[in-house]
C-alpha cells in the first residue's frame, strides 16, 4: 500500500506490554538485580505507562496473577489509567506451586485439578474488576517419561477445566489458550503445539482463540504458516511476542530475526488485522535479563513497529500478479523490496506527527526517569519473575 495508508494502519496498531518485563528477571544460573526495579504492580504500571508515553503505541499492560495480587483489582486498574493505560491481558499462573509438580488441570490428583480451575475461575473475576477482555492460559502441564500418565486422559481433564472457565466467561471476553513445545515438561506437554491449542478452542466456541507465542516452536518452524492458517480459520487470538535462539529466550522481539518478525506482519496485514480491536492482540512476553528494562520494552515496540511498516508498504497488486503468473523471483523480489526499505524516516514521521519525540529511545535516556526510579525506589523488595 501506499505510504500515506501504511501510516494511517501503522498509526492503529497497539502493543501491550507484560508487567513482568519490568520486574528482575535471569536464567536459573543468576538474576542480576537493576536499580530503580518496581517493587509492586503499581511501579509496575508506572514504568509501563513511561513506555506508553515515549512510543505512543503500548496502551496497555498484561497482568500475572499471582504475581500482580492486590488487595483492590478495581483501584489498580483506576490507577492505570491515571497514568494514561490500562490493565489489559490478565495471565494465569499454575505452574508455580509445588502442588503442580505433576500437573494443574491435567493433574491426576481431582483435588488439585480443582485447586487451578478455581485459580483461572478467580482470574476471571479479576477482570470483571480490571475491565479486561482476555484471558491467558498456559499450561507447564506435561510429563516427562513415557509411560508417566495416560496421554489421552490428560486432554479430557484439561477440556474439562477449560470447558469450566469458559462457560464462567462475560460476553465480551476471550480465552487465548497459549502452546509451548517442550519446557518444562520434557517427554510431553498437554499443549504442545497450535494443533492442540486449534482444537481445544474449535470444540470451546468462538471465544476461544490461539495464542502464538513467537518463542514456543521448534528451531525452523515456519511461524507465518501457523499465523496465516489460524487467521484464515479465524482463530488466531493473540501474540505474545518475542525472540528466539535455542529455546524460550524471551529476548527482545524483533532482535533474533528481524525477517521472521516482518514474514508473519506480513500474514497479519493481508488479514486486515493490524489495528486494535481486529480480534488479534499483540503482546510483548519478554525477561530483560541483562539490558535496562524500560529501554528493553522500547526497542522492542519499535522492532514491532518496524516490521509491520514494511509488511505495509509490500506492493500487494505487484505480489498477487507475481503469484498469479507464476513468477517466482519476481513474488520474491517484491516481498524483499518491502523488507529491504528502510522504514525508519516513516516510523519516526508517525511519532512526530501524534506529538512524540521521533527517537524515543533517545527521549527516554534524556528524561531523566532512570535515575529517578533509581533515587526513588529504595527499600522494598524489587519485583522478579515469579515473584
Ligand atoms: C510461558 O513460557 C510463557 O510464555 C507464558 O506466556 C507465561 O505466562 C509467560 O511465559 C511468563 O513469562
Ligand atoms: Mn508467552
Amino acid at each position: 500500500m501506499d505510504t500515506t495508508t501504511a501510516m494511517d494502519a501503522l498509526r492503529q496498531l497497539q502493543i501491550e506490554t507484560p508487567s513482568w518485563a519490568y520486574g528482575n528477571s535471569g536464567t536459573r544460573f543468576k538474576v542480576f538485580a537493576q536499580a530503580g526495579v518496581p517493587r509492586d504492580p503499581y511501579e509496575k504500571i508506572a514504568d509501563a505507562a513511561i513506555v506508553h508515553r515515549f512510543t505512543g503505541s503500548a496502551p496497555s499492560v498484561a497482568i500475572h496473577i499471582p504475581w500482580d495480587r492486590v488487595d483492590d483489582f478495581g483501584h489498580l486498574a483506576e490507577f492505570a489509567r491515571g497514568e494514561g493505560v490500562s490493565v489489559g491481558t490478565v495471565n494465569s499462573n499454575v505452574f508455580q506451586d509445588d502442588d503442580y509438580m505433576l500437573g494443574s488441570v491435567t493433574n491426576p490428583d481431582p483435588r488439585i485439578r480443582r485447586k487451578a480451575t478455581d485459580h483461572l475461575l478467580e482470574c476471571v473475576d479479576i477482570m470483571d474488576a480490571t475491565g479486561s477482555s482476555d484471558l491467558k492460559l498456559w499450561f507447564s502441564d506435561g510429563t516427562n517419561y513415557p509411560g508417566q500418565d495416560d496421554i489421552r486422559l490428560r486432554q479430557d481433564r484439561l477440556y474439562e477445566a477449560l470447558a469450566e472457565v469458559y462457560a464462567r466467561l462475560g460476553s465480551d471476553q476471550r480465552m487465548l489458550l497459549e502452546y509451548k513445545l517442550f519446557e518444562p515438561a520434557f517427554y510431553t506437554m498437554d499443549v504442545p503445539d497450535w494443533g492442540v491449542s486449534f482444537a481445544h478452542c474449535l470444540k470451546l466456541g468462538e471465544k476461544a482463540v490461539v495464542c502464538v507465542d513467537t518463542g514456543h516452536h521448534a528451531p525452523g518452524t515456519n511461524i507465518e504458516f501457523i499465523v496465516a492458517f489460524l487467521l484464515r480459520e479465524g482463530k488466531l487470538g493473540a501474540f505474545d511476542f518475542n525472540s528466539r535462539f535455542y529455546a524460550d529466550d524471551d529476548l527482545m522481539a524483533g532482535a533474533a530475526d528481524p525477517f521472521q518478525l516482518f514474514r508473519i506482519m506480513h500474514e497479519v496485514v493481508k488479514a486486515g488485522v493490524v489495528h486494535a480491536g481486529s480480534g488479534v492482540s499483540f503482546m510483548l512476553d519478554q525477561c530483560h535479563n541483562i539490558e535496562p528494562k524500560i529501554p528493553g520494552q522500547i526497542r522492542s515496540i519499535m522492532n514491532v513497529q518496524e516490521a509491520t511498516a514494511k509488511a505495509l508498504i509490500v506492493d500487494q497488486p505487484s505480489l498477487t500478479a507475481a503469484q498469479l503468473s507464476g513468477d517466482v523471483l519476481g513474488a520474491n523480489g517484491v516481498l524483499m523490496d518491502a523488507y529491504n526499505t528502510d522504514v525508519r524516516d516513516m516510523v519516526r514521521e508517525l511519532r512526530a506527527g501524534i506529538g512524540l519525540d521521533p527517537e524515543p529511545m533517545k527521549a527516554y535516556a534524556a528524561s531523566g526517569y532512570a535515575q529517578r526510579i533509581s533515587d526513588e525506589r529504595v527499600g522494598g523488595s524489587q519485583a522478579g519473575w515469579g515473584a
